[in-house]
């Protein structure tokens, strides 16, 4: 502790060589007990992930078949994610009355989590300084009138975060449609969009191709831009099952993440008490976005040594030849340039490939988050295609999904862009047209919002302003608009920064029990590898008045549409089985869903190219498709930034500041460096820098007061944590073909800074010249390694 301060001071220790083991387990059960007393942590924990429990809240990591759970089956950073919403604390009206807008915006986001569950609905009216609370079927009308003032339904967007269950997304979507727009941005936008078009385009589905039984048998697993010992870290014990049957594992990071690196599983005494498993045959630490690059190369040997598989290729696919002239001509010394590594450790990783009879190819944020993202994974698609490593045992494309149910909102038409198959599904189901031009994805709401073209935000979950890029301008846009709607749990920055009228609707989350007129409803969800299953929270919900998000969407569909359509919204915010009828109908492959839903375990969606080896593509085949080879230019004297999740956090909730494996501890304003590009700009380790980014626009991007530290990360290649260095991600730096942010590839120069004066300014903000940027600086930094 700083004894001025009170503040944890920041450490910084040598990174970990190993994940998972006895830490793990002490971790989560202290946090557990600490957040919900220990019977309530026990009751909630041991219905984690069962067949009759309630999935987890932390990621869409598929669970075991019901036979082969564990008792405890979730990890510590799952034990974190539902201590955070099974807290014992209560922002309550009293805890609104005593905080002006301007006093909570002065805190950290993580003081704003710790402030517990929002047990009221809250309204600020305009010129107010405080949220004050509201009746239900006030809040509903208020938002109703305002929809139904506006001069088109394209002037309101609705956002929706990944955790939504089916029910609460397919109703969302709905509403948002029957109100007449196609408006719907979701986090999928900022997260796995590259992937779903370019797996669309190139096998016909924007889906993942395996099942949990492959990885565990797979030859050989790919993992490209995926750190799994932190945000998805019940994949190493899957990872565990297939080496112990001799999988070789090949991680493509430009970090040494300790869960790529080693695993010591806490479910067995021999992991808690031994070294572990290795877990990665081969590290390559490529460059930031060097990866189309290194695919193409490996592409190249591939060819070069006839090691595809001709039989696939002719029969399944499309756009081989082209592909094969393409990559038989790399130029290694562009290779060698871009990716940082030798001729010799890509054809290593080549080998390992040639040898494998069926391999997994696994990716998350570290590929899709750049401007070159949809290429990138086309190219590794490409890979997977030659080697015919889709629709057979032990093989397939593993996008690994971050929010745990965000796959199943996209299949329940949480999407700006579904296609008309969908649209006239709807019609025919509910008896109106659904509007059919495209609506506003991420970026767009927020351009919109900034150019006065989008009057109304909606937020069904998620925390839009630290999520989005661009925070300045982001929360600026929010302010413009008339008025913002926020679904939540928990206070986040995106409840201050309010339109002319702001809402926040508290909603009951997934530990908790859901029950109407005496009859308990249950949700359903879809993991990253297409299985649907229910879930049902133990706990009693943190407040009597809490509302499910069935039962919000439906009542402000009620209150706007009224008997619009004759669609009968109270009867599927009383009865979710209802809403399921209609999912039945109108989602392929959910026919019979409510039967197929409550089998343990549940059932997998269809999936073409998995089941059948058949591509919905254009072609009827899928298209192996040539792509440029580029990388995201950084001038003399700049550096590439990449923004990663520490240990301790879900996305933009802060549990704690213990980025354990990466050894840093006490603080989150600290940027990764390489040692001789520190000495190169004359900066050493400890030293405090400002970061700004470099954009063809007039607006100054800086954050400040950032602890360097040396790391081993590639030349040129820098990380710091998000959300704090959003406000350096440009708005209108996306991905080309998914519009995603460019989170991965923000280039920027590091300058000396100002040592922290230790005061707060107005706006709560001692370190960054951003005015939204709350994150403290941390205190005097201290190296101990
Ligand atoms: N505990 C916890 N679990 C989570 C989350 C959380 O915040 N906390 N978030 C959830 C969500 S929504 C998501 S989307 C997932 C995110 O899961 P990840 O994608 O694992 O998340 P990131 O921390 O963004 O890590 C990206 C990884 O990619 C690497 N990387 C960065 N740039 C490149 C590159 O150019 N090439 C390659 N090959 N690698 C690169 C980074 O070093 C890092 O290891 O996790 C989900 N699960
Ligand atoms: N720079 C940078 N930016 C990024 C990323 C990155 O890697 N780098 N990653 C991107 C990715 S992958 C994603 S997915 C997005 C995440 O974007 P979001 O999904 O918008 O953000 P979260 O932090 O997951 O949302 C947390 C909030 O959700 C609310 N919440 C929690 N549980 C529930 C619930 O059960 N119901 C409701 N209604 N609300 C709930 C709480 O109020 C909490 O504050 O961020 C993106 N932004
Ligand atoms: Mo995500």
């Amino acid at each position: 502790m700083d004894e001025v301060s009170g503040e944890p001071e920041l450490e910084v220790h040598e990174p970990k060589s190993s994940a998972a083991g006895v830490t793990a387990v002490a971790v989560s059960m202290r946090r557990a007990v600490r957040q919900m007393g220990v019977t309530r942590s026990a009751r909630t924990l041991l219905k984690l992930n069962q067949a009759d429990g309630y999935d987890c809240m932390s990621c869409a990591w598929p669970d075991p078949d019901p036979e082969n759970r564990h008792t405890a089956e979730f990890c510590e950073n799952g034990a974190k994610a539902v201590a955070d919403e099974a807290t014992r604390v209560r922002a309550t009206p009293a805890f609104f009355a005593a905080h002006s807008l301007a006093e909570l915006d002065a805190h950290d986001e993580r003081w704003l989590g710790q402030q517990g569950r929002i047990t009221h609905p809250m309204v600020k009216r305009p010129g107010g300084t405080h949220y004050e609370p509201i009746d239900w079927a006030d809040a509903f009308r208020l938002v109703a009138d305002t929809l139904n003032g506006l001069d088109s339904p394209d002037q309101a967007a609705f956002y929706t975060s990944g955790r939504a269950s089916n029910e609460a997304a397919f109703t969302y979507q709905l509403f948002v449609r029957a109100f007449g727009t196609n408006n719907l941005p979701d986090c999928s936008n900022m997260c796995h969009e590259s992937t779903s078009v370019a797996l669309s385009e190139a096998i016909g589905i924007g889906k993942g191709s395996v099942s949990l039984h492959d990885v565990h048998t797979a030859d050989c697993i790919v993992i490209a831009g995926q750190n799994p010992g932190t945000n998805h870290p019940r994949m190493l014990q899957a990872l565990e099952t297939a080496k112990r049957r001799g999988a070789r594992i090949i991680a493509i990071n430009p970090l040494r993440e300790a869960g790529l690196v080693r695993f010591r599983n806490p479910q067995k005494p021999r992991g808690v008490l031994g070294r572990g498993t290795e877990i990665a045959d081969l590290h390559l630490p490529v460059r930031v976005n060097g990866d189309l690059a290194l695919f193409q190369a490996i592409g190249s040997l591939l060819v070069g040594w006839d090691a595809v598989d001709h039989d696939f290729i002719a029969t399944c696919t499309t756009g081989y030849e082209a592909w094969a002239e393409h990559v038989r001509a790399v130029d290694w010394a562009r290779v060698e340039e871009i990716t940082g590594l030798s001729r010799a450790q890509i054809t290593e990783a080549a080998e390992i490939i040639r040898g494998s009879g069926a391999t997994v190819w696994c990716w998350a944020m570290g590929l899709t988050q750049h401007r070159n993202a949809v290429a990138t994974i086309k190219e590794l698609t490409n890979l997977a295609l030659v080697r015919g490593d889709i629709g057979r045992p032990g093989a397939g494309l593993c996008p690994v999904r971050g929010h745990s149910n965000v796959q199943g909102d996209r299949t329940m038409g949480i999407w700006e862009r579904s296609p008309d198959s969908f649209l006239d599904a709807l019609r025919d189901e509910f008896g109106f047209d659904p509007p059919r031009e495209h609506g506003l994805d991420t970026v767009r709401t927020i351009q919109g919002m900034r150019d006065g073209t989008v009057q109304v935000f909606m937020g069904l979950g998620g925390n839009f302003v630290h999520a989005a890029p661009d925070t300045r301008v982001v929360t600026e846009a929010l302010r413009r608009t008339r008025l913002t709607v926020q679904v939540s749990t928990k206070l986040n920055r995106s409840h201050l920064a309010c339109g002319e009228t702001a809402l926040i609707l508290p909603t009951r989350g997934r530990t908790e029990r859901d029950v109407h007129d005496g009859v308990e409803q249950f949700v359903t969800v879809e993991d990253s590898m297409s299985a649907v299953h229910a879930s049902r929270g133990p706990l009693e919900p943190a407040s009597p008045t809490l509302r499910s998000e069935v039962q919000i969407v439906t009542g402000i569909a009620r209150a706007t549409l009224g008997d619009r359509y004759g669609i009968d919204w109270a009867a599927m915010g009383r009865d979710y089985s209802v809403v399921r009828g209609h999912i039945s109908r109108v989602v392929p492959g959910c026919e019979d869903y409510e039967a197929k839903v409550v089998r343990p375990g549940g059932f997998t969606m269809p999936h073409p190219p998995r089941d059948s080896r058949t591509f919905p593509t254009r072609s009827g085949k899928a298209e192996i498709t040539v792509s440029p080879m580029d990388v995201v230019q950084v001038p003399e004297g700049h550096l590439v930034l990449q923004t990663l999740r520490s240990h301790d956090q879900f996305n933009t909730t802060i549990y704690g500041l213990s980025d354990r494996y990466r050894g840093v501890e006490g603080g989150r304003r600290v940027v990764f460096v390489h040692p001789d590009d520190l000495a190169a700009l004359g900066l050493a380790d400890g030293d405090l820098v400002d970061i700004s980014s470099v954009w063809d626009d007039d607006l100054d991007r800086v954050v400040e007061g950032f602890r360097c530290i040396a790391y081993d990360t590639p030349r040129g290649c820098v990380a710091a944590y998000y959300p704090e260095t959003n406000p350096l991600v440009p708005l209108d730096s996306t991905a080309e073909g998914s519009n995603c942010p460019t989170s991965k590839s923000v280039v920027v120069t590091l300058r000396r800074g100002a040592a922290p004066s230790g005061d707060v300014d107005a706006a709560g903000d001692p370190g960054s010249s951003t005015t939204e940027d709350h994150g403290r600086p941390d205190p005097q930094p201290q190296h101990q390694s």
